[in-house]
């Protein structure tokens, strides 16, 4: 499918009527929506849908590098670069009933070998669980032929959709050790304080739990972010005065929105030519009333 950008997309749905869009454009979910038709990511209304931008919104993946971790661009190469769809994918165990998938493989270009000179191939893979669950799992190889190994950092940086992000409650981090991105990385650790949100936010929790919970007061849902092979998770909102200065984003979208990144950051990952690394990442989204007392 050809999205309003011209840029091509997948489209996935599930039988309940959940549906999830991948463009190939950065390999990136630009869409996940329930049985209603709600929308549960976010994605900037001035989001720009060209190389070489990323599109700000959905689930950016970060590699081979998260965030300033590094010498490369910001964020690494992956999520400005365009992947290829594998028209004939591994299945998944008989044992799923996942019916809806879509496996996206990206591989270094020429250009790609002069910023990071490693040899490498990323499968990603999208799919829908029968209850609507938005699974994706990476899996990066090392195809270095000359025995080097390689390190990177990794964040599934995902843009969820809040009604008012002065409402929003996150459950899951409350006494863990984090880097504070707008302290230069300065290490400190949470006080155990429920973590609501008042102003800007930019951290790094180290070793968070695999569950993490985002709880929204006023839409009456709440997300469920499952991780596994991802230590740590990220916590962003730029409110008022970076939305400003950041020119694909409006002035009061940060209202809106909150990303809650599983990554994998503070421990780079190495990998010794043929090895393989997955980072898995499953996201659902409930009634609130579900999960009370959990
Ligand atoms: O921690 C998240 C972060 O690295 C922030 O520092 C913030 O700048 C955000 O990512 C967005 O980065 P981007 O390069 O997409 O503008």
């Amino acid at each position: 499918t050809k999205g309003p950008s011209g840029l091509e997309k997948i489209v996935l749905r599930e039988a309940r009527g959940f549906s999830a869009e991948v463009h190939l454009y950065g390999g990136q979910v630009t869409s996940w929506k329930n049985d209603h038709g709600d929308e549960l990511l976010f994605v900037s209304s001035k989001a720009i849908f060209k190389p070489p931008k990323a599109i700000r919104g959905g689930i950016p993946i970060c590699f081979p590098q998260f965030g300033t971790h590094g010498n490369l661009e910001k964020h690494g190469f992956a999520r400005n670069r365009l992947w290829a769809i594998d028209d004939n994918p591994p299945p998944f165990p008989i044992s799923t009933a996942v019916k809806s998938f879509a496996d996206l493989i990206l591989k270094p270009s020429e250009e790609d070998l002069k910023i990071w000179p490693h040899s490498f191939e990323f499968r990603l893979r999208v799919a829908l669980g029968p209850g609507g669950d938005l699974v994706l799992t990476s899996r990066i190889r090392n195809t270095n032929n000359d025995g080097r190994p390689f390190s990177f950092t990794f964040a599934y940086h995902t843009y969820f959709s809040v009604s008012d992000i002065s409402e929003v409650r996150i459950e899951g981090l409350e006494t863990l050790d984090y880097l504070d991105n707008l302290k230069g990385k300065e290490r400190s650790t949470e006080q155990g304080d429920a973590i609501v949100f008042e102003s800007e936010v930019d951290k790094i929790y180290l070793d968070a739990p695999k569950k993490i919970a985002i709880i929204d007061h006023e839409k009456k849902r709440t997300f469920v972010v499952r991780k596994d092979g991802l230590p740590d998770a990220v916590l962003w909102n730029p409110w008022d005065k970076k939305s400003k200065t950041t020119q694909d984003f409006g002035d009061e979208e940060y209202k809106h929105m909150l990303c809650v990144d599983p990554a994998a950051i503070e421990k780079s990952i190495t990998l010794k030519p043929g090895e393989e690394w997955k980072g898995k990442m499953e996201l659902s989204a409930v009634p609130s009333s579900y999960c009370s007392g959990q």
